[in-house]
């Protein structure tokens, strides 16, 4: 590691996180002078520097960017920094570090003669379960699949992988911004709903972002739930030239008359995931709960559909899937209640989306729901309906319960069954001697007072539930 020489800095990386580094690794394999700038003056990832990497620490220093050859901006560093701005006025093309990789991909297949189709899914909600679950269909068809982008694994680690037919990314808001023409297979934007807003201004900037996702798409898919939603990327879609047939549609309302290439019907009292008119499998065939997950496993299906996966291999990867870790989570029934930890629900949107989801499986006023932590400013009057109409009993805990109680009394009909009950033990024990059918952790907030994080809750949650299976 040396000290930035500002004449020759060659291509620089801002940020130095997970995907800085594979940006840096990558840059050095293919040859290019390298130059990291991180406004840390000493981030944690240093260490990991290959020999021969230059590095501008504790800023980011205008006259770097103004001297690189090309800049990789980290998903995390905002792009409306002076420096930066400075840079992309020059003419310095500033890309993410996903686009060095599709550029990579390309490449690599015209010299290979390979295709390598890209599966590009964003959204605000939904997008690790939905990415998570065409990998796991592709692999059981038995492709060769890499999966990885804002779930995690940088974009460009997916390159170790060898004979790669297929590569399944999840992209962020901050990700797309610095993508052009990703030419993505088939791509899709799951569902919209505020995110992100002190980075991209308002709902119209934010959803900009998303709609590059499209950028040269052979084919994609669009929920018709959200009509707004639909209307924009049909609309995108269609002044690209691509035609009708390649948009797949999925719908996540229980409609026996829908026209969505994949939706839910209800016969003979079970709920259908339906392909045109065909019945798939019946929800009580998957471990992932809830109205919402059904919706996941439709876009799942479709955005296979879309790149050749067949469908027995798509139903059998479905059945086996039993969600993610801390995601509307089945931990199990104690006492003839079941127990869901849904610790990744850390706002007000994906909570609403737990509950309703858990609600229309359990019914009404069927849910014990854990909620509490950090509220972040949100108007918690937002979740008083669906509460209302779902919640058995709800037990507030952590550092904002008071707020929480302000916005649920909004509902007065709902004041006698909020519980101050403090911590997460506590709520489990009220919880569990409820007349509840379902006990529902889906905090709506950051756990950062109680917890290290939305996963040490939820460990800790799932840890006290088998502790009362126990006893
Ligand atoms: N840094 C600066 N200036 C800034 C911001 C960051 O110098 O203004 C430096 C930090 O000091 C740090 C480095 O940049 O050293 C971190 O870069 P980063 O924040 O881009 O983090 P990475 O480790 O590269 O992780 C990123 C994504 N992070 C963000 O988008 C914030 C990860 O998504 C992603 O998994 C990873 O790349 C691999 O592709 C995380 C995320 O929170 C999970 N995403 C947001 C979300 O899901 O809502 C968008
Ligand atoms: P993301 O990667 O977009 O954050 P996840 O799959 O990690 O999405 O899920 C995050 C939270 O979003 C979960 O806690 C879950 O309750 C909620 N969620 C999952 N699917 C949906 C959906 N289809 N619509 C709205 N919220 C959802």
């Amino acid at each position: 590691m040396t000290q930035a020489n500002f004449l020759d800095v060659g291509h620089v990386v801002i940020g130095l996180g997970g995907s800085g580094l594979s940006a840096v690794n990558f840059l050095l394999s293919c040859g290019h002078r390298v130059t990291v700038v991180d406004e840390q003056p000493a981030p944690s990832l240093a260490p990991k520097l290959p020999q021969g990497v230059q590095t501008s620490f504790g800023g980011i220093d205008e006259q770097v960017l103004l001297s690189a050859q090309k800049i990789i901006i980290s998903p995390g560093v905002d792009p409306r920094h002076a420096a930066i701005v400075a840079a992309k006025a020059a003419g310095i093309s500033v890309v993410s570090d996903v686009q060095l990789f599709v550029d990579a991909l390309r490449e690599r297949d015209a010299a290979t003669g390979k295709t390598t189709s890209i599966v590009a899914i964003t959204g605000s909600n939904a997008k690790s379960t939905v990415t998570t679950l065409v990998g796991e269909m592709a692999k059981k068809a038995g492709k060769i699949v890499g999966v990885g982008g804002n779930i995690g694994t940088p974009a460009l680690e997916l390159l170790a992988i060898e004979g790669m037919d297929l590569a399944v990314l999840e992209l962020s808001s901050f990700q797309l911004e610095h993508i052009s023409h990703l030419g993505a297979a088939v791509a899709t934007i799951l569902n919209i709903s505020p995110d992100h807003l002190d980075r991209h201004g308002d709902m119209k900037g934010y959803l900009a972002q998303k709609l590059r996702i499209f950028d040269d798409a052979w084919a994609a898919v669009v929920c018709t739930d959200d009509a707004d939603l639909q209307s924009v990327c049909q609309s995108v879609l269609s002044d690209q030239g691509m035609p009708d047939a390649k948009v797949i549609t999925t719908c996540g309302t229980i409609d026996t008359d829908c026209r969505a290439d994949f939706c839910l019907v209800t016969s003979l009292d079970k709920i259908w995931l339906c392909h045109q008119g065909e019945h798939l499998l019946s929800a009580d065939e998957l471990f992932i709960k809830g109205k919402h997950n059904l919706l996941n496993a439709l876009s799942a299906l479709a955005l296979g559909q879309a790149v050749g996966l067949d469908m027995p291999s798509m139903l059998d990867a479905l059945k086996a899937f039993k969600g993610l870790p801390h995601r509307c989570e089945y931990v199990k029934d104690v006492a003839n209640r079941a127990y869901f930890n849904d610790s990744k629900g850390t706002n007000i949107g994906s909570t609403l989306a737990a509950i309703d989801g858990l609600g229309a499986v359990y019914g009404k006023r069927s849910l014990a729901l854990i909620l509490g932590g950090l509220g972040k400013g949100q108007d918690f009057s937002e979740l008083a309906e669906a509460v209302d109409t779902y919640a058995d009993g709800v037990y507030l805990i952590g550092a904002d319960a008071a707020a929480i109680e302000q916005g649920l009394a909004t509902k007065p009909s709902l004041v006698l069954r909020l519980h101050h009950v403090g911590t997460m033990q506590a709520a489990i024990d009220a919880a569990s001697q409820s007349t509840a059918k379902a006990v529902l952790l889906s905090p709506a907030c950051a756990s950062f007072d109680q917890f290290a994080s939305y996963g040490d809750r939820g460990d800790k949650f799932v840890a006290m539930v088998n502790q009362l299976a126990e006893i």
